[in-house]
């Protein structure tokens, strides 16, 4: 007999805080009750009442060729019967780590982790301890996991609940955090030409999509590029959700800019949890055990995990992969700003690759300050009016939207059509 949403919730919020293992996930921005969900296949997902759903939210990204991927799936029961876990090193590390290097060159060395949060922390601590300097740049409305210094101004969870710096972090933890605007490159010189010799790390989302998805400007991060190589401070991409989605290069490739270091997160691993930080190899040469600064991870390099990242990445590598997602998702996104148009600029959107943002304004926003204009009613009666039509969403304003390579015409047409009734008054 199926279970039902609502008993399960009030089941899981007994024993776990709010009911879920992390917190967007809990319907509280959107209200309601979240689906919890049983299976997934290609780019659907159904429910414990047995109600099935076009998937959007795709495990918040990694999942870019659907879910259970019949070739992924194989692989990673193969690695499973031959051990969970071992905590020491496998050849599957070693073939992973140079297909990303294939594929990223910048990635001269890399070291995985459990996480995109481990991934960006490490690389934040590898940076400090490179350059002997303790200040950092993060930029408001980025997320880069909940690392302390990094929850100040975060996108994300943080900002879905409207408190965009979490209690619990010291003052001390965040003090070196410097907090700029995106988008902002006058800001960004004077900031540097202030005080550019004491920043040890500029940690940047390319394109961001922890505020909805508000990609950089040229102008933008080409000044990141620049000032930081000409004050020595280390530039950090955090290509959790863009790495191997833009573009098969991540959104380094795609704008022609070479970070120092990057971080990638879950789609490493095909949806397994896996992370990775990387770059050039005098800066990575400094973590243990070859250099001063330590970082660890019993599950780091877990062979199961690169069983699966090593399956998905290699789908990834067909011809006319990204191609072919990069088309699906344009034609989600004109669909959704003809309805737009039709309704007098009620909605918008926008895609970068198979990322894509829904955004409840008449344009899709450049920085922080026009993000928060949405209108976040209007998307919270849409996103459930999208869930009673088998469409589902991420359960805030403020999370940016995937493809999977599964996801068919059909499928995006069908979207556009629910989203025109969920939004057209009803006549
Ligand atoms: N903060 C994550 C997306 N930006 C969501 C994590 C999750 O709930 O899985």
């Amino acid at each position: 007999m199926s279970k039902s949403n609502d008993a399960l919730f009030e089941r899981a919020q007994q024993v776990i805080p709010g009911g879920v293992s992390s917190p967007v996930r809990a319907f509280r921005a959107v209200g309601g009750t979240p689906r919890f969900i049983v299976r997934g296949e290609g780019p659907r997902v159904w429910d414990a009442e047995g109600k099935a759903y076009l998937d959007y939210v795709l495990s918040w990204g990694p999942l870019i060729a659907g879910h259970a991927h019949p070739s992924v799936v194989e692989a990673v029961s193969r690695a499973a019967r031959g051990g969970l876990s071992f905590g020491m090193p496998t050849e599957a590390e070693i073939e992973l780590a140079e297909l990303i290097r294939t594929v990223v060159p910048s990635l001269e060395r890399l070291r995985f982790t459990s996480s995109g949060t481990e991934a960006t922390m490490s690389a934040l601590r590898l940076a400090r301890g490179f350059t002997g300097r303790s200040r950092i740049i993060k930029f408001e409305g980025c997320y880069h996991g909940h690392a302390d210094a990094l929850l100040v101004k975060a996108g994300s969870g943080l900002l879905t609940f409207g408190n965009p710096s979490s209690a619990g972090v010291p003052a001390e933890a965040a003090q070196h955090t410097l907090v700029l605007d995106f988008n902002n490159v006058a800001q960004l010189e004077e900031t540097f030409a202030l005080e550019g010799d004491q920043i040890g790390a500029v940690i940047v989302e390319a394109v961001a999509g922890n505020m909805n998805l508000v990609p950089g400007s040229a102008a933008f991060l080409q000044a990141l590029r620049r000032l930081c190589s000409q004050y020595g401070s280390v530039l950090i991409f955090d290509e959790v959700m863009t790495g191997f989605r833009v573009h098969p290069g991540g959104a380094q490739a795609l704008y022609g800019i070479t970070p120092d270091l990057t971080t990638f997160g879950k789609v490493i691993g095909g949806g397994m949890p896996v992370g990775v930080f990387g770059g050039r190899k005098d800066i990575m040469q400094c973590v243990a055990p070859l250099g001063p600064v330590y970082q660890a991870g019993t599950l780091s390099g877990n062979p199961v995990a690169m069983a699966a990242g090593l399956a998905t990445l290699n789908l990834t590598l067909a011809p006319g992969f990204h191609e072919g997602l990069a088309r699906a998702t344009q034609r989600l996104v004109d669909g959704f700003n003809a309805i737009g148009r039709d309704l007098g600029g009620r909605i918008s959107a926008a895609c970068v690759g198979s990322m894509f943002g829904l955004y409840f304004s008449p344009t899709a926003p450049a920085d922080f300050a026009q993000v928060m204009t949405a209108d976040r009613d209007g998307f919270n009666a849409f996103f459930h009016r999208m869930l009673d039509q088998g469409v589902h969403l991420a359960p805030s304003a403020f999370e940016a939207g995937f493809l999977s390579s599964t996801h068919t015409d059909a499928d995006i047409d069908a979207t556009i059509a629910a989203a025109r009734k969920a939004l057209e008054p009803a006549g």
